[in-house]
């Protein structure tokens, strides 16, 4: 079902992953660290902003940016965490909603992984309620001043470049906020038991002062991030099923080799009706994202479609790393094996870019007409 283009780009991506990043993942998951070069080597790969057109951007199409972010969350959900933050909303934000200015300033840098991006939406007491937010930007003759707080924001203590979504008088607007702009600062957030091998912090903006070039002129409401998220949420509906397909090729082949009972513990029924049951919906969630691919490189597809793929693949993808692990026993609870890092991964992939309940409704708006998100 796949071209020879994508085809070329998963396998390149893959055999990037076997090579470099696979073998340092446990200790990045242990460490709960990342290495910054990893941009750069994401870069020269052509990944970051893939899907966008020009400024040092791949251009590929959509089924293309998906099926990289399986690849990359085959090895870890931290890697195309990273990928889905650069590309689909610090990138995608600039590149849909920015000037020309904002754009050849920072397109090219985000591309190569010369810099690092990130997306600031998400605050302490508004999550799955962004039009709550109490991030601020007021005028002060041209210039804006920001005060605010965000939170859960990948990527941003490491990030040069932070997309940062406050109110105003007139509606919500986006601001491009570099580091060491004063009054900005982050604070990287510890102790998650969870995406371990990303970085996710805290943004503080006090009365941070910006030039007018600092908004980006085409957004014009809440819907301006919304439209972002689509972005990085079709992302997961592929990448979510990396990581399964990963547990699910672990498991497969510790069931062939562990013996149990004097025999394989593939051999046994309650083993294989595990395993036909996984590959059932790992495939069924594949075809859903060709599906959905397809949609959107012919430009039809929908919100509420995204919302559908990304809630079904994460959900069964956690179901499918959490059956992995029970094939594993002992085994499968340290770091040696990957389901249930994969599975502690998925947890923050099924609550961030939109909870599954928040997709749920947004499916339940879509068929009955009614919002119930409030
Ligand atoms: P609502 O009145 O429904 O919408 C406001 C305006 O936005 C438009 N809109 C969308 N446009 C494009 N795409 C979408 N998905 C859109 N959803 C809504 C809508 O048409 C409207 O436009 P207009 O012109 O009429 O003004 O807004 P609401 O306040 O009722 O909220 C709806 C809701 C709950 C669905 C929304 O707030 C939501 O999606 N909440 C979840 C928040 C979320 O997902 N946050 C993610 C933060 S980023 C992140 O998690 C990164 S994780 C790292 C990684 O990706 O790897
Ligand atoms: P809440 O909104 O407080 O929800 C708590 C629970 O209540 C959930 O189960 C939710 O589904 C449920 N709930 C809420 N409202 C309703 C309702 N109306 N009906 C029924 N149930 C409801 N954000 C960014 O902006 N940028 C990032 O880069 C980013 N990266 C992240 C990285 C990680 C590792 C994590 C964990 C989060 C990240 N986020 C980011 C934040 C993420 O988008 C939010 O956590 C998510 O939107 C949910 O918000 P919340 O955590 O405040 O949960």
């Amino acid at each position: 079902m796949l071209d020879d283009d994508e085809r070329d780009i998963q396998t390149t991506v893959r055999e990037f992953a076997r090579e470099h990043l696979r073998p340092t993942i446990a200790h990045s998951f242990e460490s709960a660290t990342l290495p910054r070069e990893i941009a750069r080597e994401f870069g020269r790969l052509g990944l970051l902003g893939m899907h966008l057109d020009g400024y040092g951007c791949a251009g590929t199409n959509a089924v293309s940016y998906g099926l990289a972010c399986l690849e990359l969350e085959a090895a870890d959900s931290g890697f195309r965490s990273f990928v889905s933050v650069q590309g689909s909303l610090s990138m995608f934000s600039i590149h849909r909603y920015g000037s020309e200015e904002q754009k050849n300033e920072w397109l090219p840098r985000l591309a190569a992984g010369e810099a690092i991006g990130c997306f600031g939406l998400t605050e302490p007491d508004f999550g799955s309620n962004p039009a709550g937010m109490r991030t601020r930007a007021r005028r002060d003759g041209t210039d804006w001043i920001l005060t605010g707080t965000k939170m859960w924001i990948t990527n941003g203590g490491s990030a040069d470049i932070a997309t940062v979504w406050a109110q105003t008088d007139d509606g919500v607007r986006g601001f491009l906020v570099p580091r060491g702009t004063p009054g900005f600062e982050t604070r990287d957030i510890a102790n998650k038991l969870s995406l371990r091998a990303s970085i996710t912090s805290e943004l503080i903006l006090d009365e941070v002062r910006l030039p007018a070039s600092a908004q980006l002129p085409q957004a014009n409401s809440l819907g301006a991030p919304l439209s972002c998220l689509n972005e990085a949420r079709f992302g997961i509906v592929f990448g979510a099923l990396g990581a399964a397909r990963d547990s699910l090729e672990t498991a497969l082949e510790y069931a062939r080799t562990r013996e149990v009972f004097d025999r394989s513990l593939a051999s046994f029924q309650l083993t294989q009706a595990k395993l036909a049951d996984m590959t059932l919906e790992l495939g069924k969630g594949m075809l859903l994202a060709l599906r959905l691919g397809r949609l959107k490189d012919a430009g039809q597809l929908r919100p509420e479609q995204i919302s559908l793929g990304k809630l079904n693949n994460v959900r069964e993808a956690i179901g499918i790393a959490r059956e992995c692990r029970t094939i594993l026993g002992a085994s499968g609870i340290t770091l040696e094996y990957s389901p249930l890092r994969h599975a502690n991964n998925l947890e923050s992939v099924l609550t961030y870019e939109g909870t599954s309940e928040m997709h749920q409704l947004s499916i339940g708006k879509a068929l009955t007409g009614i919002g119930a998100f409030r």
